[in-house]
């Protein structure tokens, strides 16, 4: 037997005995760089809204369909199986909830944020507490809360969800649990840990015991974000998000939700940001403005609605080609990655940070 051929028939026999051969697969296990098939991907605000009310004449809100979410689905992770995956780790969903609904209470250990979109009049209601929803809002709701969604309003409400659905998955740390009853009982008057620690500087005295996990404020304003960066932009912005900050745990000062952070940013007309890149990935939502992000050279033209993936550690940029302030939301799996210490940045240093743009995505071409 030649000596490849004894190779070949050793692999073999270490496979049927459920075996490997580290010396043949080590680079499959340890690359130099990251690694990975998670597309880019961006979808239209108008097309789902089409597909959402559509589910809104066709599904009835109760106990075997609880939530009225369209999901985006990486295609790349779809071929592998991992259903309602937007990246390995983060899962995002668009819902809507219709006037009177009620999205009956339930908890489970995955995480989750909202940003409201549209409407108003509806509330999340988090271990009894209701939050009321307006545009632009960013609500958390920690693992293993209650929660359910009821709307007093007189509009359709759309809000993105963003889950940490890969990472729970990738652990098997799923648990989830439905209410006895349509809603939890309420336990706190409305919006009462908002109304206390939403100015961001002071917190209430009845809390100095707490260790801030999960945050006691569960609800952030966007008047209170939007008014923040008003006043960053007096000053440079950051090289490579524009004016952007990080919604924070009041207690910890961490990122608010422990394992998905959340971040605005805002760029000004005109602004063109440098390219760099990093481990943690994210999903955007284009909350008002007119512009694109390079990434890794491909242009994705977005506008107010839009949502698109960024994946791990791909070079990006984003530019604001319209005459207003645009606003770009985004949720990520930074915290997760800082606690495992495996968050890594790096900057473009050729051609002064700017990719070159190599092509215009477009779904037609990315299926
Ligand atoms: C969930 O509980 C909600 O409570 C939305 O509104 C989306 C996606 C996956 C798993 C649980 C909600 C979800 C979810």
């Amino acid at each position: 037997m030649s000596n490849s051929q004894e190779h070949a028939q050793f692999s073999k026999d270490l496979e049927r005995n459920n075996l490997g051969p580290l010396w043949d697969n080590i680079l499959h296990m340890v690359t130099k760089e990251p690694d990975h098939d998670i597309v880019p991907y961006l979808w239209k605000l108008d097309q789902i809204k089409e597909y959402l009310y559509k589910a809104g004449d066709i599904l009835k809100l109760g106990r075997t369909s609880e939530r009225r979410v369209i999901y985006l689905q990486n295609p790349s992770l779809m071929k592998k199986g991992l259903i309602g995956y937007s990246t390995y780790t983060l899962y995002a969903g668009i819902q809507l909830l219709l006037p009177g609904e009620v999205a009956p209470s339930h908890r489970h250990s995955q995480s989750a944020i909202r940003f409201v979109i549209e409407g108003d009049g509806a509330y999340t209601s988090v271990d009894g507490e209701k939050l009321y929803m307006e545009k632009g809002d960013c609500i958390l709701t920690p693992p293993f809360c209650w929660h359910d969604h009821g709307h007093e309003g007189n509009e359709p409400m759309i809000w993105m969800d963003g889950l940490d659905v890969g990472i729970v998955k990738s652990f098997a740390g799923s648990f989830y649990e439905p209410y006895a009853n349509e809603t939890y009982p309420l336990q706190r008057p409305d919006d009462f840990s908002t109304k206390q620690y939403s100015s961001g500087s002071f917190r209430p005295v009845c809390d100095r015991g707490l260790d801030g996990y999960p945050s006691p404020q569960k609800s952030y304003k966007w008047n209170q974000v939007k008014s923040v960066l008003e006043q960053m932009t007096e000053f440079d912005p950051d090289p490579f998000d524009g004016y952007a900050v990080d919604y924070m745990n009041p207690v910890t000062g961490g990122s608010a939700d422990y394992r998905i952070g959340t971040t605005m940013q805002k760029l000004t007309p005109g602004m063109r940001t440098k390219a760099h890149r990093h481990v943690h990935s994210a999903v955007y939502h284009v909350m008002e403005g007119n512009g694109y992000t390079v990434i890794d050279g491909v242009k994705f033209e977005w506008s107010k609605g839009d949502f698109f993936i960024l994946p791990p550690w791909r070079w990006h940029e984003h530019v604001n080609t319209g005459d207003k302030d645009a606003h770009l939301f985004s949720f990520n799996d930074r915290p997760v990655l800082q606690m495992l210490k495996l968050e890594r940045n790096e900057s473009l240093e050729q051609n002064n940070g700017r990719q070159e743009i190599k092509s215009t995505f477009s779904p037609e071409d990315a299926a």
